[in-house]
């Protein structure tokens, strides 16, 4: 009751912005009495909210902590249609991608988000993990239930790749790229990764789990070393603190807005886009996939999200996973 009361408040204070709002008026339209509305002014301002209160101008908003809540992420999300609701955010999980999962199979409807502030065992694709969060990333994973066929779940890569780059855009002066299938880059350094985890059977998917690591306020001393000279975050590009509530929410808009486009007929749309931030589209690759490794020119990547790579040969292959690098003769 009082976390939907939470997110109301909140946002009716984002929505006047320095203008104010009187607790009358805050009252009627939330249709309680003034007195709960006060009891849960108080209760936000202990979590560090910094609500001014003037006869003049009534209650104001200066700042918001720099906390992951779930009301607050609520509260500062535009319209879903799918992906959003509800938004759970959790101190410390083992992985929320197993946290979605887990959802997923107790029946949970599609768009739920699931957010962490540590994760102890963030996972990477392949067995490899994602490190080093600490309270100053963002992790997050949306359960979705998309009416796809198995091989067309690269898609949701692909659509959340782009989904990815769009916050960061909105959110920072920052112009990241996408390293096919899976990397957020900034120049040559990693400042996010996606995770697909599919629950399918030969030609229905169950569900799919889209989980997102993405650094945020982390300093190089945050991560062991192996890691420094190739993760960076976005305030080691811009030099100062990003919000992440903020960005938190404007991830969320954008994957909703991409999970749309992408399970109907607008998926050429999001491929487009996908495309034009890409850095391995015209390159001289090398892709590693489990024990098979093709080499060729990354030439662009097809419906489904898989990339196309011209052999030496002249011979196009397709490839739906693995880790690819640039050749040295590039
Ligand atoms: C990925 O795997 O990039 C997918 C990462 C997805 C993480 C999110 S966090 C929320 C959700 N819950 C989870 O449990 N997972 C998802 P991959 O392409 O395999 O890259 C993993 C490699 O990236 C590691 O082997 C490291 O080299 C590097 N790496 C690990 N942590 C990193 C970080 N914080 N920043 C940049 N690179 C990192």
């Amino acid at each position: 009751m009082n976390m939907a009361r939470d997110a109301d408040i909140l946002r009716e204070l984002y929505q006047v912005g320095d203008d104010g709002i009187s607790g009358a008026k805050l009252a009627s339209r939330l249709a309680v009495s003034r007195t709960a509305i006060w009891a849960r002014i108080e209760a936000l301002r202990r979590v560090g909210f910094d609500i001014e209160a003037s006869p003049q101008s009534g209650y104001r908003l200066n700042a918001a902590p720099d906390l992951l809540l779930s009301e607050d992420l609520v509260a500062r999300r535009g319209k879903i249609r799918i992906i959003g609701d509800p938004i759970q955010v959790f101190q410390e999980t083992r992985s929320t991608n197993a946290l979605a999962e887990r959802l997923g199979r107790d029946g949970v409807k599609e768009g739920a988000v699931v957010v962490a502030e540590f994760q102890t065992q963030g996972r990477g694709r392949l067995g490899r993990t994602w490190l080093g969060s600490n309270g100053k990333g963002v992790l997050l994973s949306t359960l979705l239930r998309p009416p796809l066929r198995p091989p067309e779940v690269t898609r949701l890569t692909v659509m959340g790749a782009t989904a990815v780059v769009r916050a960061i855009r909105r959110c920072t002066p920052v112009e990241p790229s996408i390293k096919w299938p899976n990397d957020i880059m900034i120049g040559s350094k990693k400042v996010a990764g996606i995770l697909t985890e599919m629950n399918a059977e030969p030609d229905r998917v169950r569900y799919v789990v889209l989980g997102i690591g993405l650094n945020v306020n982390q300093s190089a001393c945050d991560w062991p070393e192996e890691l420094q000279s190739v993760a960076t975050s976005l305030k080691i590009e811009t030099g100062q603190s990003v919000h992440r509530a903020a960005l938190t929410a404007a991830l969320v808009e954008e994957l909703d807005r991409d999970y749309c486009r992408s399970v109907g007929q607008e998926f050429g749309l999001v491929l487009d886009e996908w495309q034009s931030l890409c850095s391995t589209i015209g390159k001289e690759v090398c892709v590693q996939f489990g024990e098979r490794r093709i080499e060729g020119r990354a030439e662009a990547i097809d419906t489904d999200g898989a990339l196309l790579v011209r052999g030496d040969g002249g011979h196009l292959q397709r490839v739906t996973g693995g880790d690819v690098s640039l050749r040295l003769n590039d």
